[in-house]
């Protein structure tokens, strides 16, 4: 049995946080398939109480412990593998405030817009669209400003800021309508820098139920 098991889907980004940080870091882990789609299965009462009260992945499992909310996750592996850590405590609130944006704002919107343009039954309200992708624009570009003078979101080495902050980035251009390197060059030469870390995944290689629909 592997040491971590993560709850995921390869669509998620959220998920995907925790599946490439487990990879960087060479866990020995391996994803379970939660069929979220087909099967409604984070609504179940079944997940809810087995597996996560909020209904969402990614869980991690790691012994008795069932973590969730990505941020959690990554904080709990970079303190146990003492990789992509900040250190000190201004690095560590720093580290939390991107984390904390990313989460509402950045891939907070990008995720739903990205649902919503691929997967929602019926189609979005073109208003609901037009006003998440301004969101996404916005905050976006925060990130990409940020980036233009920065390596990595805290400096010259990545941490779980970066990591959180991937969650949907590296998701194909055609799933979002745009092409977030192209609209944001600085993010997309960051993209490049954390593609080069070792260990570094797609997340449809790096989770299950890719192909859509298959699992
Ligand atoms: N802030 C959470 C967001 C988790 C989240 O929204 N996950 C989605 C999948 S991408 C989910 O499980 N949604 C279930 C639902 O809406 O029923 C995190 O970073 O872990």
């Amino acid at each position: 049995m592997a040491e971590y098991e993560l709850y995921c889907f390869a669509q998620s980004g959220n998920a995907y946080r925790v599946a490439l940080m487990l990879n960087l870091i060479g866990a020995d882990w391996k994803p379970v398939f939660v069929d979220f789609f087909a099967g409604g299965e984070t609504r179940t009462p079944e997940y809810r109480t087995n597996v996560n009260e909020m209904g969402e992945v990614p869980v991690l499992a790691h012994g008795k412990k069932k973590l969730s909310q990505s941020g959690v996750c990554l904080t709990y592996l970079s303190e146990r593998s003492g990789k992509f850590k900040p250190e000190g405590e201004d690095e560590r609130l720093e580290a939390l405030r991107w984390i904390i944006f990313d989460n509402q704002k950045v891939n907070g919107f990008l995720g739903p817009y990205r649902f919503l343009k691929n997967w929602a039954k019926p189609a979005p309200d073109p208003a609901v669209a037009a006003f998440l992708k301004a969101r996404v624009d916005g905050n976006l570009a925060v990130v990409n400003k940020r980036l233009a003078t920065h390596k990595f979101l805290l400096g010259d080495k990545p941490t779980i800021a970066d990591i959180s902050m991937c969650g949907y980035l590296f998701y194909p251009a055609e799933e979002f309508g745009f092409d977030i390197a192209t609209d944001h060059p600085a993010i997309g030469a960051w993209l490049e820098r954390i593609k080069a870390l070792p260990g570094w995944k797609h997340p449809y290689d790096l989770m299950p139920g890719h192909p859509f629909g298959t699992r």
